[in-house]
């Protein structure tokens, strides 16, 4: 897209400055950001900053005048978290939400939301298709899953452009933190040829989606006339986290052993999308392979 006035909320974490960058050259970007994990040396020079919270209604009205697309990437990220404290979690990743969706209904602006894969909690079906039933297992699922819902009824009832992109695991550069994933930390343990602690058997399955084919459905999304529905982003093959410790062990050249530790309470078996609907209607087909995004980290590119 070109010649846009966007805002990205949470422009300043892991997804968010990714998305920030591709935007950047070409659009008049705004990004909100209440820094919490977000970081502001991963934002270009020429965007504009609000530092403030979703969940206040000022700084998300300053943030969002006259914007003509907001991408909304702002959440509690952390599933446990959720888990702890749903209330907390809830208040930015539902009711702030809803504050965001209202605000683009002030501007007549599009709506792209951050769903996630998480709406399944264990899929009935593999690959699992947008139609498949949801049953969330955590708090972060039911509030992505009532986002989800919002953001398809907001184009129902106001007639908003609003797209959700349910998204799988991605991975890529800048994804750090004490919530961050099992590819960072594998790399973060092979690198220092500490054990790969693998949780389980290994043989659960995910379906990894590199972080720029995550810019990429965005910048589909922000144009697509099929709005009001909900887009599956991923790569559509799973692979085992045996598989993955492997991967990362021969790709960084490290000595760890693999090693195996008792398995997450609740942890989901297997997971995958059925990209059908998002290949056909968004256009969107997946470019990055597992490999070569896990090349690419190591490379620190
Ligand atoms: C992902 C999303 C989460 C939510 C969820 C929905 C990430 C980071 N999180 O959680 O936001 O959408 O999907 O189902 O993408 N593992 C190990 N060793 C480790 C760390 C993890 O074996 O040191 C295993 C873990 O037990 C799990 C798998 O790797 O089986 C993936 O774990 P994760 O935390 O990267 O992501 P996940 O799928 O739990």
């Amino acid at each position: 897209i070109r010649d846009e006035t966007v805002l990205v909320t949470g422009g300043a974490g892991f997804i968010g400055s990714h998305l920030v960058e591709a935007l950047a050259p070409h659009n008049e970007v705004r990004v909100l950001d209440n820094f919490s994990s977000g970081e502001r040396s991963r934002l270009p020079a020429d965007v504009t900053v609000v530092d403030g919270d979703i969940r206040d209604p000022i700084a998300l009205q300053q943030a969002a005048r006259g914007v003509d697309i907001i991408f909304h990437h702002a959440a509690v990220v952390s599933v446990s978290q959720s888990v702890d404290a749903p209330r907390g979690s809830n208040e930015t990743n539902l009711d702030a939400s809803l504050l965001v969706l209202e605000q683009a209904r002030q501007e007549d602006a599009r709506v792209v939301v951050a769903s996630s894969a998480a709406v399944y909690g264990h899929p009935s079906e593999l690959p699992v298709p947008e139609t498949a039933s949801t049953d969330p297992t955590s708090p972060y699922g039911v509030q992505k899953l009532a986002l989800d819902q919002y953001t398809r009824l907001y184009e129902e009832l106001y007639d908003l452009p609003t797209v959700a992109l349910r998204y799988f695991n991605v991975y890529g550069l800048r994804q750090q933190g004490p919530y961050s994933g099992v590819i960072s930390t594998f790399l973060e343990q092979a690198r220092a040829d500490e054990p790969i602690t693998v949780e389980g058997d290994g043989q659960q399955t995910r379906d990894f989606v590199h972080v720029s084919d995550i810019v990429r459905a965005n910048l589909r999304a922000a144009t697509t006339d099929d709005v009001g529905d909900a887009y599956n982003i991923g790569t559509g093959s799973r692979t085992s986290i045996n598989e993955l410790a492997e991967l990362i062990r021969d790709v960084t050249d490290s000595s760890s052993p693999i090693v195996h530790h008792e398995s997450r309470p609740g942890d989901i078996r297997h997971s995958g999308a059925d990209l059908s609907r998002t290949t056909r209607t968004l256009g969107f087909e997946p470019r990055v392979s597992l490999e070569c995004g896990i090349r690419s980290l190591v490379d620190g590119t």
